[in-house]
């Protein structure tokens, strides 16, 4: 099966993880092998970027902007067209080896495909907008109006739970914006990025983009600090971990650069007395468990209400006695495996300190074995009941650790939900207006995302995406976030006789 996937997404052999689009660079960096989690199977090696290549990348990158900016931005939008519309065609296949390279469940894989169709549509659409505002100037016979333009390179660093949908918000809506892009994707899931790169160059060689608009640089931890050290680089997008966030945006603020951060999230759901249970149930198993645990947005954190705490657990602990947990390729599963060993070792060790931490469970967790565990890398989601100062409560594990913990008034559930380091997605279950405004309100949810009657995961590509504190504030894909990528010029022109200056101040000679 995956060998007929990567023959239809012209993957075949040792591959150069180095290309400007036109063509594949020879590459001379350590070699990167991308395993399956889901039977550990070697998918591709892949022959990662040295710094010499990395420059050479960037020196086409350069070159590639100083044509692309001069092309209208509808006509940018035009070829982001014709990319949805090729993704659209290898959404199929593209869905499968997101979930086989990733583990994500098929469905999971489809819908990331998805997100990347979605986030096309949008950026078509927003090519023909761009907007700024004009300003009426205090001087007669002057006009005043802003106007955006590109930055120049975006450096794109993207993490492996999205291999696919993350690198799309940033790129098609960088290109639109007249940028040119380099990605550097995730060592865990180099073959995703190696068929995006192919897919974007068949679309862009039909119609002549200039080579070094798309430039993909696999590589390790280093080609991610070079991005972020290179002052040729004015904008770097990362997506990851708050350590990994931490020491990017240190690096690029050192020199001044922008950087574009989503990270770590530790998200909750509020259950409320008046909530209704049915749906809370599907937004808190899907949210805890769907990925395996290991979207940015997962749900993490159940803060429930008292009065409803042992029905709603009682609950919980009778929906994961029906997960499937298994390859998730196989539709009929619920869950497939963490993307690899050393996030099993995470989850372990998570379990541990809660259990020295005073937590207890109530549904156990524990690593499967025997037929098609094989991988080691399934595990199982589980419950533990603990109290939200718990030094690791206060920690994004990314697996299907589910928190649970009780309160009694809305204030204090609204404390305990922004009372944790990161500020990502959170949610409220209520049927009750005061309280579903008052979570919404200036005082309410701390979050860059907080949703009413809907779990804390699922975002669509249409609103701003990203959260506060140490999820590094930065916001990607719908509403306004293009203004990312772009430099904001305020311009006065003077079409009077005279020359008056502002604030009135007199100057002749
Ligand atoms: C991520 O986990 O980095 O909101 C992105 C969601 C998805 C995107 C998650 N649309 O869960």
């Amino acid at each position: 099966m995956v060998e007929d996937i990567l023959k239809a997404l012209g993957i075949q052999g040792e591959q150069s993880g180095v290309s400007t689009g036109a063509h594949w660079l020879p590459a001379h960096g350590a070699t990167i092998t991308s395993v399956s989690p889901v039977d550990d199977k070697k998918i591709a090696a892949v022959k990662g970027a040295s710094r010499e290549d990395y420059d050479q990348v960037v020196a086409t990158a350069q070159e590639a902007f100083k044509e692309w900016r001069h092309w209208p931005a509808p006509k940018r939008g035009e070829i982001v067209r014709q990319i949805g519309e090729a993704l659209r065609k290898h959404k199929e296949h593209l869905g499968k080896l997101v979930s086989y390279e990733m583990g994500k469940s098929l469905q999971e894989g489809y819908g990331e495909v998805q997100e990347m169709i979605d986030i096309c549509d949008f950026a078509v659409g927003l090519s023909r907008q761009l907007h700024g505002l004009t300003m009426h100037s205090e001087r007669p016979g002057h006009r005043m109006y802003e106007q955006w333009h590109p930055l120049g390179i975006t450096g794109i660093i993207s993490a492996f739970n999205f291999p696919v949908a993350v690198w799309s918000w940033n790129s098609m809506l960088a290109w639109v914006c007249g940028n040119v892009c380099i990605w550097k994707p995730s060592e865990k899931t180099p073959v995703t990025a190696l068929a995006c790169q192919r897919i974007v160059d068949t679309v862009f060689a039909a119609n002549k983009v200039p080579e070094g608009v798309c430039n993909l640089v696999i590589g390790d931890r280093d080609a991610g600090e070079w991005m972020s050290n290179d002052t040729r680089i004015p904008l770097v997008s990362a997506t990851g971990s708050t350590r990994m966030g931490k020491a990017v945006g240190a690096a690029v603020g050192q020199r001044l650069g922008r950087s574009l951060l989503e990270l770590g999230g530790n998200n909750a759901i509020i259950i409320s007395q008046d909530a209704d249970l049915d749906m809370s149930i599907i937004g808190a198993v899907f949210g805890a468990v769907g990925t395996a645990g290991q979207r940015c947005t997962s749900t993490r954190r159940l803060i429930i209400h008292e009065s409803v705490y042992d029905a709603f657990t009682a609950r919980l602990v009778k929906a994961y006695s029906q997960l499937r947990i298994g390859n998730p390729l196989d539709q009929h599963n619920h869950v497939g495996p963490l993307i690899d060993k050393a996030a099993v070792n995470a989850y372990l060790d998570s379990i541990e300190q809660v259990k020295a931490q005073g937590g207890s469970f109530l549904v156990e967790g524990g690593v499967l074995s025997g037929a098609g565990y094989e991988s080691g890398c399934y595990v199982k989601p589980c419950i533990a009941a603990v109290e939200n100062i718990y030094a690791i409560v206060q920690h994004e594990t990314f697996a299907p650790i589910l928190y649970v913990m009780k309160y009694k008034t809305l204030a204090e559930a609204i404390a305990m939900q922004n009372d944790v380091p990161q500020g990502l997605s959170s949610a409220i279950m209520t049927l009750n207006l005061r309280e579903a405004e008052q979570f919404l309100s200036h005082a309410g949810s701390d979050c860059g995302i907080a949703n009413v009657n809907i779990g804390t995961s699922g975002a669509e590509i249409g609103g701003a995406f990203g959260g506060e504190k140490e999820t590094g504030g930065g916001r990607e894909s719908g509403s306004d976030a293009w203004r990312a990528y772009m430099r904001r010029q305020t311009n006065t022109i003077n079409y009077s006789t005279s020359l008056p200056l502002a604030q009135g101040i007199k100057f002749d000679f």
